[in-house]
């Protein structure tokens, strides 16, 4: 497929919610786009970039330029044959991974259309439906935690998931835990917490959570190991895996026992199935994480799903559920904690040009000089 034009667009958009983490809070959000032309067909792919380098060091700033100076004068009028044959091209950028990963998403819609076929088909997917969960940020108060849990559940969602930080963790699950006795529940500290507090790692331990999700440093493993040695629950890893490799060494170390793959913080699809099947082989569950994405990123989540080892419910909730108007059709919403994964070529989604259109705050187009 020739990369014949791409087209970078950043969207204004406002999350339903105030979603507070331990690394910040995050409302009215930008949003990058890319569409890579090829043969007469559009392929989509969405940047899992966030705004402020909290979670990852990645924003749409510097996905922005990482794009513009390196990626695309690189890519721009090339062929490619396979997604692997570009990210090749790309293995002189070191990180930056959702950025390449936004157009090696793309490469690969616009692939599957030119070859009528479904993404998840493209990918090796085997289910055509995937179970969520939700993720449910720091509230105000423990009432408001337990209200909003006891909503979600009732909504059918498969499992909950609780930001948690320092002066917000036990208390809260508690309440939780107490109202609802049966539902699968984890925690998500997004590497809030250090080695020193094990003392509220044993008291979580007790509230038969599915997993405690990046409790320690975003970069580290060792500490995790340790931490996984004294606890039952376990361990899920997120902010470490950048890579198969990262995927391989954790499992290895015993650094947790399960993972959350977002395939934009892998670079992509294809290394974001190297990491799966790392994780296959380990006998390792995991799970497909979000990233508050809009239609495009959402459907690329479900795409990837599909392949047998996303054991877990992912965090690739009802999309109606972020947004008061998504930029794909159809829309992406969950029926009784269940997503059908889009059926069509490709990501199985349009975009939807008049939504498109009023939420873009600047357009610029790339083509060959
Ligand atoms: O740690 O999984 C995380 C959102 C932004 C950045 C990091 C994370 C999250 C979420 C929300 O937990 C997932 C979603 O609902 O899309
Ligand atoms: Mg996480």
């Amino acid at each position: 497929m020739k990369i014949e034009r791409i087209e970078l667009r950043i969207l204004r958009v406002n999350l339903r919610f105030r979603f507070e983490t331990s690394f910040g809070v995050e409302q009215d959000l930008s949003k990058l786009l890319l569409t890579v032309h090829s043969q007469g067909l559009e392929g989509y792919g969405e940047a899992t970039v966030g705004n402020v380098p909290g979670y990852s060091y990645e924003t749409v700033d510097t996905a922005w330029t990482t794009l513009t100076k390196h990626v695309i004068p690189r890519v721009i009028g090339r062929d490619y044959a396979t997604p692997a044959q570009l990210l090749q091209d790309l293995e002189h950028i070191r990180g930056h991974n959702m950025a390449v990963a936004a157009l090696e998403n793309a490469f690969w819609d616009v692939q599957a259309k030119a070859t009528g076929l479904p993404l998840w088909v493209m990918l090796g997917g085997s289910r055509t439906a995937h179970p969520v969960g939700a993720s449910l940020g720091i509230q105000a108060s423990v009432e408001q935690t337990v209200e909003l849990a006891q909503e979600h559940a009732e909504l059918g969602y498969k499992r909950l998931k609780f930001k948690i930080k320092p002066t917000w963790d036990v208390k809260p699950l508690r309440a939780v835990r107490e109202a609802l006795p049966e539902m699968p529940l984890t925690v998500d500290a997004n590497s809030a917490y250090r080695l020193t507090d094990a003392r509220i790692f044993r008291q979580l331990d007790e509230l038969n959570l599915d997993y405690i999700e990046q409790p320690l440093a975003h970069d580290d493993l060792v500490d995790h190991a340790q931490l996984q040695a004294m606890l039952a629950t376990p361990i899920c890893l997120d902010e470490s895996i950048h890579s198969p490799e990262d995927a391989r060494k954790a499992l290895q170390l015993a650094a947790g026992r399960i993972i959350n793959i977002k395939e934009g913080r892998m670079r992509g699809h294809l290394l974001a199935r190297r990491a799966h099947d790392v994780a296959l082989s380990f006998a390792a569950p995991l799970w497909c994480g979000g990233m508050l994405e809009l239609g495009v990123g959402r459907a690329h989540n479900l795409h990837l799903s599909s392949l047998p080892g996303f054991s877990l419910p992912g965090d690739t909730a009802s999309a109606s559920r972020y947004w008061d108007e998504d930029i794909v059709s159809p829309l992406l919403d969950a029926v009784d904690g269940v997503q059908q994964i889009p059926a069509g070529p490709g990501i199985g989604v349009s975009l939807r040009r008049d939504v498109l259109k009023h939420l873009s705050e600047h357009v610029e187009t790339f083509s060959p000089l």
